[in-house]
């Protein structure tokens, strides 16, 4: 309730006028039923004229009742218009604030969620939450003056419509409370499975390549098929659940209008009261009843939009995990140097232990390369550095300062990572690049492609740098995708280059111009090149030699020849490769 309010807050004066207005158009409905009691009344049966009808009396009331309807409609309109800006507004504002947290999480606070969920929550959640905001300001409005305002109008027809209304009351209340009690808890467990799919929609559309090269079409199908046989076995559920309000409701109307009648008959016969007053008055009872139900909807309505809200609350309330911590931020004066120091590094979401005693310290400009199997984390240890993820115990060092101390705007800006899976946004090449910097202009981007050595293959493109990429790349060939990629992560200017594996698409000769143009023009920037081949690393100024989680050896090329037992299997393994082919 707190997040509605927060976000109501700045709507406020439009939220009371759609009440206003509500109440407004509650009022004149409240008005006819009276008015057609006069018509009957006077002008038919002329009660107070002897006995002889008024048609003029007719006539005018009949024009007037007509206006009425026509400024009731108005006000629905407007309350309606209004309802709708608070709504939309807030609502608005609630998924933009969500979105923004969304961005600022950090990659496990991302896992923990899971997209699917992120996604439902930013959807389907915010819409829930705008029909409560909805319902709070015209439905209970709406609600409450049927029942206030009905009770009044029945009651000042003839007091003892009273008993009738006493009756029905109590039986409406706990109609609505059972259906209100059981429905509540499902809407959570609607919620969930609603995640749930959405979490299978989204692995299968963008997995759809690989699911369909293994023809895998069927298994997804009957995952879907059970996350959305739970789906729509809880929504029956809850419909089930709901069609009890209906019957028992149209039961007790039933019962309340031939009270009415009953009473009403009794009445007119002592002369109490005039029979179309008791046409009123039954009107007056299903509007009154009718409220009630309503409140039905308001509760299912709410109890959904807490159960949404509750939801959209944990995403804000969640500070992003990557935050600037109080820490000295004296550097040592260096541009461009990185130390780890005794550190260990835990994937938080399933407790693997992959990095230990990592101890390294790199200098600026150095060009340093990592090697190792497959998993053994090389992809892990340089994500601490830009702190995707946080050391579990230790420290990394950039520039001398601990990576926790800095802005962590601050701290990318310095570091750029040019990840193992190129990532790109449908539009142009030249787009995709200038990501790397949007106020690069065209002279900088040529040359950060000729550098990743993509200005070739960029101008032989049917629109050269305005070729439209496809949101995944796949208009281009692996290794087209990962020199565009280089060339975004070139653009940036950073003071520390991170190349993850993204040579292991290109061939030999245009791997050796790539390095050749690294070292050249981007002497000063540090360089941390993650690599698959030894011919890829063999240049570096040292390598590091990644194995069973911690730093093996560091060293050149031919000091680790002469005493990595590690380097050297892995030198072996791939001239044995070489020599096969
Ligand atoms: N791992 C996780 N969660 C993740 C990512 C990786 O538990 O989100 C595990 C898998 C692996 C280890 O951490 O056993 C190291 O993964 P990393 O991606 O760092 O390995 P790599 O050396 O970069 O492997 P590759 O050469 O295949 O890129
Ligand atoms: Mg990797």
């Amino acid at each position: 309730m707190k997040l509605i309010f927060r976000f109501m807050k700045k709507y406020w004066y439009m939220a009371l006028l759609a009440s206003a207005f509500m109440i407004g158009e509650v009022y004149i409905d409240l008005l006819q039923p009276r008015m057609m009691a006069e018509i009957v009344n006077e002008g038919i049966l002329g009660l107070s004229n002897g006995g002889k009808s008024d048609l003029n009396l007719v006539i005018n009331t009949g024009i007037r009742m007509m206006l009425v309807v026509i400024g009731g409609g108005l006000c629905g309109l407007l309350s309606a218009v209004f309802t709708n800006i608070t709504g939309q507004g807030a609502g608005n504002d609630i998924r933009k604030l969500c979105f923004e947290r969304i961005m600022s999480f950090s990659f496990s606070q991302t896992d923990d969620f899971s997209t699917g969920s992120l996604i439902t929550r930013i959807t389907n959640d915010v819409t829930q939450v705008q029909h409560l905001i909805m319902q709070l300001i015209r439905g209970l409005v709406r609600c409450l003056m049927f029942f206030i305002g009905g009770s009044a109008a029945l009651l000042s027809l003839d007091m003892s419509f009273g008993v009738i209304v006493a009756c029905a009351f109590p039986l409406i209340i706990i109609d609505v409370t059972f259906v209100v009690w059981r429905t509540n808890p499902l809407f959570t467990v609607l919620q969930e499975s609603l995640d749930r799919l959405n979490n299978i929609i989204q692995e299968n559309v963008t997995g759809i390549r690989v699911v369909k090269a293994f023809v895998q079409e069927k298994n997804e199908v009957g995952r879907f098929d059970e996350a959305n046989q739970h789906l729509v076995d809880t929504q029956f559920n809850v419909m089930m659940l709901l069609s009890y309000l209906r019957p028992v409701m149209n039961i007790v109307l039933n019962f309340a209008v031939a009270g009415i009648i009953y009473v009403g008959s009794n009445q007119v016969q002592k002369g109490a009261i005039a029979p179309g007053s008791v046409m009123a008055a039954i009107t007056y009872i299903s509007q009154i009843l009718n409220g009630m139900m309503m409140l039905a909807m308001i509760f299912q309505t709410l109890s959904r939009g807490l159960a949404s809200t509750k939801r959209l609350q944990e995403v804000i309330d969640t500070q992003s995990e990557i935050r600037q911590e109080q820490l000295p931020m004296e550097g040592d004066g260096t541009r461009g140097s990185v130390q780890f120091e005794n550190v260990k590094f835990i994937y938080e979401d399933n407790g693997a232990e992959v990095l230990h005693d990592i101890n390294l310290s790199i200098t600026p400009g150095e060009t340093l390369a990592v090697i190792g199997a497959t998993g053994c984390g090389k992809t892990s240890l340089v994500s601490l550095i830009p702190r995707f993820y946080d050391a579990a115990e230790g420290h990394v060092y950039v520039d001398g300062v601990d990576v926790r101390a800095y802005d962590p705007a601050e701290l990318r800006k310095k570091v750029t990572v040019c990840l193992q899976k190129a990532e790109f946004f449908s539009t142009t090449i030249r787009e995709n690049i200038a990501l790397g910097d949007p106020e690069a202009n065209d002279d900088e981007i040529r040359k950060a492609a000729a550098a990743a050595q993509a200005d070739g293959f960029i101008l032989q493109q049917a629109e050269g740098y305005d070729t439209v990429v496809a949101e995944r790349g796949m208009s281009l060939s692996g290794g087209q995708r990962q020199r565009i990629a280089i060339a975004r992560a070139l653009l940036k200017k950073g003071e520390i280059l991170i190349l993850d594996d993204v040579t292991s698409a290109l061939d030999l000769k245009t791997e050796a111009a790539l390095y050749a143009a690294l070292n050249r023009e981007y002497s000063d920037v540090t360089k941390i090149i993650i690599a698959q081949r030894i011919a890829s690393v063999r240049n570096a100024d040292r390598i590091v030699v990644l194995d069973g989680g911690t730093i093996s050896d560091c060293g050149s090329h031919e000091e680790l020849m002469d005493r990595s037992s590690v380097y050297r299997d892995i030198y072996h393994s791939q001239l044995k490769e070489e020599e096969a082919l």
